[in-house]
């Protein structure tokens, strides 16, 4: 039913492909639609446990796509702010608040809202050809998609000021030495790396990953009186879980836990 996105959903593994390869998966509102759709769905879905965000072709996601609303410079301009309370930050708010791991499948070159997307996930892989661009102020906008809230907190002011002012082209292996991302991975290695990963996550304690997203997320406004706090009622739900249950009886027995992600 899809148009512009491909959603494949294997072994509680749900892949969602960005598919309009010729213009690098850049968004359009028909997308949108499609990706907050398919978001929806797949936070409620018990079988999927965890997401796979990624992009068909030689490129990741490059954001807006700026043919979509092409303004001359004469006349007035669109009400950006629609387009992202509408879209972008909802996206934003989807992919964070997803009761299951996300993991960003960096193929290919990641700009503007594209690679802050991509920063909205999880756990970021990306190709070692890939690369993030901060391209907002090329074209006389500032990091939106959560960019001014990810990169000061992930990279430091300096690093996060020097790419959204200078907008350079950030290679996967530099993103990944400076903590921007989990990993990069050489190219002939990528699938199976990213595969891998997801099956791991799938087979995992799902209610837990969905408390440590939950607690990490909490983690940058709390003091840590009130981060403890949030601990205790987490662990405190998780200790009644079928996984823990499961979990320590695995250890003892020495044998590989059987998680059923509740
Ligand atoms: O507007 C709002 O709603 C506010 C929200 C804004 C959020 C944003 O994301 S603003 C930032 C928008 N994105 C950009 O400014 C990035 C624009 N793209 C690029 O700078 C370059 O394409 C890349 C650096 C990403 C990749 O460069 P390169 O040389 O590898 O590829 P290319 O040749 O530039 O692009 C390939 C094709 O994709 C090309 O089309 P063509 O010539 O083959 O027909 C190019 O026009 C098209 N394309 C790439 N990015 C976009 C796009 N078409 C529309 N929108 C794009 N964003």
């Amino acid at each position: 039913p899809y148009q512009h996105i491909r959603l494949d959903i294997e072994a509680g593994v749900a892949t969602l492909t960005l598919s309009r390869p010729d213009c690098l998966n850049s968004f359009n509102v028909d997308m949108h639609g499609e990706v907050a759709e398919a978001l929806e769905q797949l936070s409620q879905d018990e079988a999927v446990r965890v997401l796979v965000l990624t992009g068909s072709g030689r490129g990741f996601c490059a954001g807006q796509d700026l043919s979509d609303r092409a303004v001359a410079p004469s006349d007035t301009p669109c009400d950006l702010g629609e387009s992202i309370e509408r879209y972008y930050a909802p996206l934003v708010c989807r992919l964070r608040s997803m009761p299951k791991p996300v993991i960003a499948a960096v193929n290919g070159v990641a700009a503007g809202a594209g690679a802050n997307i991509a920063l909205a996930c999880d756990i970021v892989i990306a190709a070692r050809s890939a690369s993030f661009i901060q391209a907002f102020s090329k074209i006389g906008l500032m990091p939106d998609a959560g960019g001014s809230y990810f990169l000061p907190r992930l990279l430091g002011n300096a690093r996060a000021m020097g790419l959204a002012l200078l907008a350079d082209k950030l290679p996967a292996e530099q993103a990944a030495a400076w903590g921007l991302i989990w990993r990069c991975v050489d190219d002939a290695d990528f699938a199976a790396e990213v595969a891998s990963t997801a099956r791991q996550l799938a087979a995992g304690p799902t209610l837990a990953y969905a408390r440590i997203k939950q607690a990490m997320h909490a983690a940058e406004r709390n003091t840590l009186e009130q981060q403890l706090e949030l601990e205790r009622t987490f662990q405190q739900e998780l200790g009644y879980s079928a996984d823990y249950g499961e979990g320590v009886a695995a250890f003892m027995a020495k044998r590989t836990a059987q998680f059923v992600g509740k």
